[in-house]
């Protein structure tokens, strides 16, 4: 009988399927005790690669049998609301995939429950924050070393549309949502206003999609944040920021790896998708909750209330793509609930 940390996968999906094989083989003091997914063929085949781990439909059925110590929710986003319930009410410590909901109001309904705890109890799944280039980066900005930070250029970019059913909505609350936590991470200030811009389409994108665009952050301390966003690059999966500050330049996310000169030219690998660009980031992001799970803290890295901010911002950034206007971000001061 081990004193490991009994974690159950909910969802068992593309994402869930990898923590399960995370948590199994690469992170110490957890196992996978229970996969919670309700269609059985892809239940099953998650259980396969957990052993000792159960099956169970629904969180709910889970918690009743004392099978789980803690949740790592990786269903669809829309159905997040309804699982956070049930782990609240168990108190239950929960690592939730980004977004903590799709939308501010269904956030804010979490963050009241959330509240009769005695502690935060959700970490939400923005693994870029433990990529070791941006937490660098972050320090820079922090330490001031190059003088103050002025502008983010960012590109994102993904080789095609990450997945079948990927609509124009989800440029902005599915693939820019990392850069909408990422980035007032990085500069130390929140987002007041979002801009998008739409230029010449690419005429490889898929025929419902109209893309790349360009996502303006404007933050409350004057730092103009700027983000290519396009699903239909084919050459790779790349994630890329240039900080520009008063004194110098730092970039961050540049291909890396074996360099191959032959034959007059000189090539170097680029990722395929973000599975592999942030493998060491959701490693130990997900080592981090685990740990702090384990020692009490049940939080180690961004709360619900991060999770709220950027459906906030997820907003301004949906109505900004549909109207092509300026729109401002509702200001949230922190609670000290959270830390504020
Ligand atoms: C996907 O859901 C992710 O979270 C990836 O990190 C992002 O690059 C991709 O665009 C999203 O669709």
């Amino acid at each position: 009988m081990t004193n490991d940390l009994r974690v159950g996968i909910v969802g068992a999906g593309l994402m869930g399927a990898d923590h399960v094989s995370r948590v199994t083989h690469r992170i110490s003091g957890a196992v996978v005790s229970a996969v919670i997914e309700p269609d059985e063929q892809r239940g099953l085949a998650a259980v396969a690669g957990a052993p000792g781990a159960r099956l169970f439909a629904r969180l709910e059925d889970a918690l009743d049998a004392g099978a789980v110590d803690a949740a790592l929710v990786a269903t669809p986003g829309r159905f997040h609301e309804q699982v956070l319930r049930p782990a609240l009410a168990a108190r239950l410590p929960v690592l939730c995939e980004k977004p903590l909901t799709p939308d501010s109001a269904s956030s804010a309904a979490v963050l009241e429950r959330e509240q009769e705890l005695d502690k935060p109890h959700i970490q939400v799944g923005f693994m870029r924050r433990f990529d070791r280039e941006y937490a660098e980066l972050r320090g820079l900005v922090a330490g001031g070393g190059a003088g103050e930070l002025l502008i983010l250029h960012c590109a994102h970019r993904n080789p095609q549309a990450p997945a079948d059913g990927y609509t124009q909505d989800m440029l902005i609350n599915d693939s820019v949502v990392h850069e909408f936590d990422i980035v007032p991470w990085v500069a130390g200030s929140p987002i007041v206003a979002v801009d998008v811009r739409y230029g010449r389409r690419n005429s490889l994108s898929p025929a419902h999609l109209r893309e790349p665009i360009v996502v303006l952050m404007e933050l409350a301390n004057g730092v103009l944040a700027e983000v290519e966003m396009n699903v239909s690059a084919q050459f790779g999966y790349q994630v890329t920021t240039e900080a520009v500050f008063e004194r110098g330049i730092a970039r961050i996310g540049q291909p890396a790896g074996l360099q191959l000169w032959a034959e007059g030219r000189m090539a170097v690998g680029e990722h395929a998708g973000f599975a592999t660009r942030f493998a060491d980031a959701f490693d130990a992001q997900v080592q981090r909750w685990v740990d702090a799970v384990r020692d009490g803290r049940l939080v180690d890295g961004p709360n619900a209330w991060d999770g709220y901010r950027v459906a906030l911002a997820c907003e301004a950034g949906l109505k900004a793509l549909h109207t092509g206007a300026r729109v401002e971000v509702p200001n949230a001061p922190r609670p000290p609930f959270y830390g504020g």
